[in-house]
Parts: structure tokens; C-alpha cells; sequence
């Protein structure tokens, strides 16, 4: 399987994030990225490759305009009007205000974000276009026919991201860039299957009204973990995407023989919606030791992720998203690599 992999994500690191009423050291950090590609070299999984530049274009197909534009120049105005340090979010337009575009820094990035951990740095725009670029062109070789399965080693992630809206580490929906450019080169349908721990509300809102892509999300249950004001159980899609969008909550303390039912029931819908292609959101912060997650998965689990996905015996695109527990991110994301190459 073909790894896409960009330095440039390094260019985004953030100091700090607000978690736990504490600044703390941002859980989300280059380390991580490098540990995956680490792995994919120490098991010989395949080549890794440079991402081909796809431009804003594919991006802007599920990212409005103004926002795209936002992060363009957020660094340069926060430097103008504060400082030389990371931009974070500190006042939202919630229900009762009125969401109308601010002049000034501050008041932007409470406009276009949902939480205060997802900071704005010096290099987070070269590195979430990287990442786009990493996402687009393991779709591409998919979408040629090209390739059965490649791996886009993202970071940032992507999947809390929205039409409009950062958050939760991410900026570009990447695996949603993915699967809108597989349908813009010719899928007639898309599925995307979200295992990572937390709900994927970014993907959810961007595709919630289509029923052109099928979103299945496994993850903690939103009454007890962020994102907190979406991934309940009875949001299953509106207008034309009734019925596209699954979620799968799951409480905390959630270990393999659960979380293994919700894989069959979720991985059976993407059966029934016989996509043309598959996109995992795949972040390995299920996992037991995980710094800021509450399920139980151990490393030999992994890979049967990975073997119940390929017996869907679709055309997949892997997408990474999270996973906190450093030391044992590239032996869990690969291990599901390993269980679908070898099952
Ligand atoms: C990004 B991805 C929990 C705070 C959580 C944000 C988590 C973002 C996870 N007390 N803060 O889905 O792995
Ligand atoms: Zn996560």
C-alpha cells in the first residue's frame, strides 16, 4: 500500500491548547506524524510518497469561500493585532447572538471555530494545505483505478472541521476533501467510516443534506465527550440524506467486544449503500493508554479493524486523523493497515 506523507505538516506546532480549564502543551504535535511514517518504513508497508499540489480548489468544494480565505490570512492579522504567538478562540456566537462577521482578530476566530484548543500558528496554513494535498492525492489513486487502497498520512487531522468552522485540531476536512473528489472524478457514491474516538461532527455537518456520500461514525458518546452538541444517535440525516448518516455512540470504559458490535453494524450499512469507494477516518485515540480518550482497545485489536474493513472489498482511502498516546500511535494506525493488507 502507497503511504502520502508531507513534511510540511511539522510547520504546524502548536504551543499551547486550553483543555481541562488548563493551558497545556497541545496533544496534537508533529511527533505523532513522524512515529506513523516511522512504523510504515519499519514494516515495509510500501513507498511513501510527496502529495502531488491540487490548489484550493478540491478544497473549496466542501470549505465556503470566506472561510478558506480566514485561515489564508488569520496568522498575519492575529500577528498585526496581538503578537508573534498562536491565535486561540476565546468568545463563540452561540444561539441568542447574532453570527455576523467581525472586523477585528478576536472576533473572527470565535466566528469561524468551536472551541480554544485549536491554535492558530506561523506554519498552520502551509501544513493544513499540505495535508488537504496528502488527502487528495491518495483519492486520486484511488479514483484512477490505479491503486485498491493507499494510506494519506495527514496531520492535522481533519474530521471536527466544517464547511465553516476549526476545532478540535483540525482545519481542512481532509478524508471530506478526499470523498468529494472522489465523487468529482466519478464515484456515483461514497461511504466514510469514522473510527476514530470522537464524533466527527466537521464531516456530519458538510455532507448531513446528501445522499450521495453515506457517513458512518463510531465514537464516544457526545453526553460525555466532545464534541459534545452532536454524534447522538438519532441524527441520521436530512432532506435528500435521510438515512445517509449513522452514529454509532458508545460509552466511556467502551472495550473491544462493543466496539467490534458497532464496527459489524456500521461496516453492514456501508454494505448496503454498495459505494463505489470507501474513506476511514482513521484515528487510533480508541486505544486504551490514550491521553484524552476514555475506551479500551488494545494494540492486538487493531488489526481486525483493519480485516473486517477489507472485507467490505471496497476501493479504500485510509485518511489519519487522531491518536494521543505517542509511543504506540504508529504500532495501532499501522496495525490496521497490516490487518487490512493481510485479511
Ligand atoms: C481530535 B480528534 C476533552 C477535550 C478534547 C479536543 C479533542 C480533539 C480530538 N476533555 N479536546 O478527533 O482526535
Ligand atoms: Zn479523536
Amino acid at each position: 500500500m502507497r503511504t502520502i506523507y508531507s513534511p510540511d505538516h511539522a510547520r504546524h506546532y502548536g504551543q499551547s491548547e486550553l483543555i481541562d480549564g488548563k493551558l497545556q502543551p497541545c496533544f496534537e504535535k508533529p511527533e505523532r506524524a513522524f512515529l506513523v511514517k516511522a512504523r510504515i518504513e519499519e514494516r515495509g508497508i510500501g513507498p511513501v510518497e510527496p502529495p502531488q499540489s491540487f490548489g484550493l480548489e478540491p478544497i473549496r468544494r466542501v470549505h465556503k469561500p470566506d472561510y478558506v480565505a480566514f485561515l489564508e490570512t488569520a496568522w498575519a492579522e492575529w500577528t498585526a493585532q496581538r503578537g508573534p504567538y498562536d491565535a486561540l478562540p476565546l468568545v463563540w456566537p452561540v444561539p441568542g447572538m447574532r453570527r455576523v462577521l467581525p472586523e477585528t482578530i478576536d472576533g473572527k476566530l470565535g466566528y469561524y471555530s468551536i472551541d480554544a484548543g485549536t491554535p492558530i500558528t506561523a506554519g498552520t496554513w502551509q501544513a493544513i494545505r499540505a495535508s488537504a494535498d496528502v488527502a487528495l492525492t491518495g483519492a486520486s489513486l484511488i479514483a484512477s483505478g490505479g491503486e485498491r487502497a493507499a494510506f494519506s498520512l495527514c496531520r492535522p487531522p481533519g474530521h471536527h472541521a466544517g464547511s465553516d468552522f476549526f476545532g478540535g485540531y483540525c482545519y481542512f476536512n481532509n478524508a471530506a476533501v478526499a470523498a468529494q473528489h472522489l465523487r468529482d472524478k466519478g464515484a456515483a457514491r461514497v461511504a466514510i467510516l469514522d473510527v476514530d474516538y470522537h464524533h466527527g461532527n466537521g464531516t456530519q455537518e458538510i455532507f448531513y443534506d446528501r445522499a450521495d456520500v453515506l457517513l458512518v461514525n463510531i465514537h464516544a458518546d457526545p453526553k460525555q465527550e466532545y464534541p459534545h452538541f452532536l454524534g447522538h444517535a438519532d441524527e441520521t440525516g436530512t432532506g435528500p440524506g435521510e438515512g445517509h448518516n449513522l452514529n454509532l455512540p458508545l460509552r466511556w470504559g467502551t472495550g473491544w467486544a462493543l466496539w467490534s458490535e458497532a464496527l459489524e453494524t456500521g461496516c453492514q450499512k456501508v454494505a448496503e449503500f454498495a459505494p463505489d469507494a470507501l474513506v476511514v477516518s482513521l484515528g487510533v485515540d480508541t486505544f486504551k493508554e490514550d491521553p484524552i480518550s476514555q475506551f479500551r482497545l488494545e494494540t492486538e485489536h487493531f488489526p481486525l479493524i483493519g480485516q473486517r474493513i477489507a472485507r467490505l472489498g471496497l476501493p479504500t482511502l485510509f485518511v489519519m486523523e487522531g491518536g494521543y498516546a505517542v509511543s504506540e500511535i504508529g504500532v495501532n494506525a499501522v496495525g490496521v493497515l497490516e490487518g487490512y493488507l493481510g485479511g
